[in-house]
């Protein structure tokens, strides 16, 4: 069986998830379309870089993410540093040739991402952004009902994202909160997945109107780059530095098929933990997701008897999207794994079957676009048009 050799840049949080799907993917879907060889990973010190091949399986490491992209025995480049350099590594990878997978958000802004885009065009490479909760299967469900047309023309669609692990000053000034290195605050790293929700389930986003909140504008200066995300708090006496991003934001949305919603999103929400949910209402019918129980797709269809009207459960199993590889009982629990694992599968399909890769660079690149129209609405108070480039774009 054809083997792909993976080159990893960074091996923290995301490092494990990918590796771990690395690892799972031919275990669930066999025969795979190929076998994941967990070639090289990079880190920014020997010590982290040692580290993470030791702990994530990987035959070698290096400190120099240039040599490993020049490396003629890689097959792929997976991109999973903070996000300020993803746009430089992935150029270089298409460059030289490479398959490109990035974590998202896919850059700094649209303009970063558009060069990135172009230059995975031009390259002839494959390309996917990792928005992995369009994976888990309960979402794929809604998206095949969705085009089964079992709840009809679309008419709303509201999703959050709300975390707490932010909400504690004490939680540290890591790079996710900090303009040059993240971009923006929650709406680039967890809005963007709704965003992403947003036009996978319902279509293009057309205006935006919104409003954004730094609550807490200065936090304890972190040592060493990788982010604990809030489980590490600051003690004592610590200096702090200014926080320049969004704590939170809400928008209000057009669509170009004519239906409207909100998206937010927000890591200072006590007592929310991972809760990214959407709630879709169309002509016919209504679905609703809560990644927090994960396995269950909410759904009420007009024609449901009148004396059982209201939303019921669906658990997710081999009947669903995704099932032929999974877990042969509905319920047995779906995790984050899973979900990293199936977008490993659509990737490794989309390069041995020489198909588009889905979500691509493209699709980052209009998730940035729609990501820096939040931005403007905020700053300015008023409704922003995504640029017709961009909605058209094909
Ligand atoms: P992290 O802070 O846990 O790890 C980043 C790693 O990259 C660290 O080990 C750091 O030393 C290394 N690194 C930094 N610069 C480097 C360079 N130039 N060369 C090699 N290594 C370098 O960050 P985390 O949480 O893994 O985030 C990475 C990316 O993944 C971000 O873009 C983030 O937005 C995204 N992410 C996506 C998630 C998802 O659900 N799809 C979940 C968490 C993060
Ligand atoms: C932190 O908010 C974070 O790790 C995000 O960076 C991820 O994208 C999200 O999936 C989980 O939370």
């Amino acid at each position: 069986m054809k083997k792909l050799n993976v080159g990893m840049i960074g091996g923290g949080f995301m490092g494990k998830a990918h590796a771990l799907a690395y690892a799972g993917m031919p275990m669930f879907f066999w025969p795979a379309p190929a076998i994941p060889h967990r070639h090289t990973i990079v880190d920014v010190t020997e010590e982290l870089a040692k580290d993470a091949a030791a702990k994530l399986g990987f035959e070698h490491y290096s400190t120099d993410w240039r040599e490993v992209v020049n490396d003629p025995n890689i097959d792929i480049i997976d991109i999973v540093t903070p996000n300020n350099t993803h746009a430089e590594i992935a150029i270089a990878a298409a460059k030289a040739g490479k398959h490109v997978i990035c974590e998202k958000p896919l850059a700094l802004g649209a303009e970063e991402a558009k060069t990135m885009l172009e230059a995975v065009t031009e390259a002839g490479v494959k390309h996917m952004v990792a928005f992995n909760y369009r994976r888990t299967p309960a979402v794929a469900l809604a998206k095949k009902y969705i085009e089964e047309g079992r709840i009809g023309k679309i008419l709303s669609f509201r999703g959050t994202y709300l975390q707490d692990w932010s909400a504690d000053p004490n939680s540290p000034l890591s790079w996710r909160f900090q303009k040059k290195v993240a971009g923006s605050g929650a709406l680039g790293d967890i809005g963007t997945h709704v965003v992403d929700f947003a036009r996978y389930l319902v279509g293009e986003i057309t205006d935006v109107n919104a409003m954004t909140k730094t609550w807490i504008p200065e936090r304890p200066i972190q040592t060493g780059g990788v982010d604990k995300l809030g489980t590490v708090k600051s003690t004592g006496d610590v200096p702090k530095g200014a926080v320049d991003v969004d704590d939170e934001f809400i928008t209000m949305v057009k669509f170009d098929n004519g239906a409207i919603g909100s998206i937010e999103a927000t890591r200072n929400a006590w007592g929310r933990n991972n809760y990214l949910t959407f709630e879709i209402h169309g002509e016919k019918g209504s679905l609703a997701f809560n990644y927090e129980r994960r396995d269950e797709l909410q759904v009420c269809f007009s024609d449901d008897p009148a004396d059982a009207k209201g939303f019921r459960t669906v658990y997710t199993g081999p009947a669903h999207p995704y099932g032929e590889g999974l877990w042969p009982i509905p319920a047995l629990g779906i995790g984050y794994g899973e979900t990293k694992i199936i977008e490993t599968y659509d990737f490794f399909k989309s390069i041995v079957e020489d198909t588009e890769a889905s979500p691509n660079f493209n699709d980052g690149y209009r998730v940035e676009a729609i990501a820096d129209a939040i931005l403007e609405s905020a700053e300015k108070g008023e409704w922003v048009s995504l640029t017709k480039n961009v909605v058209e774009a094909k």
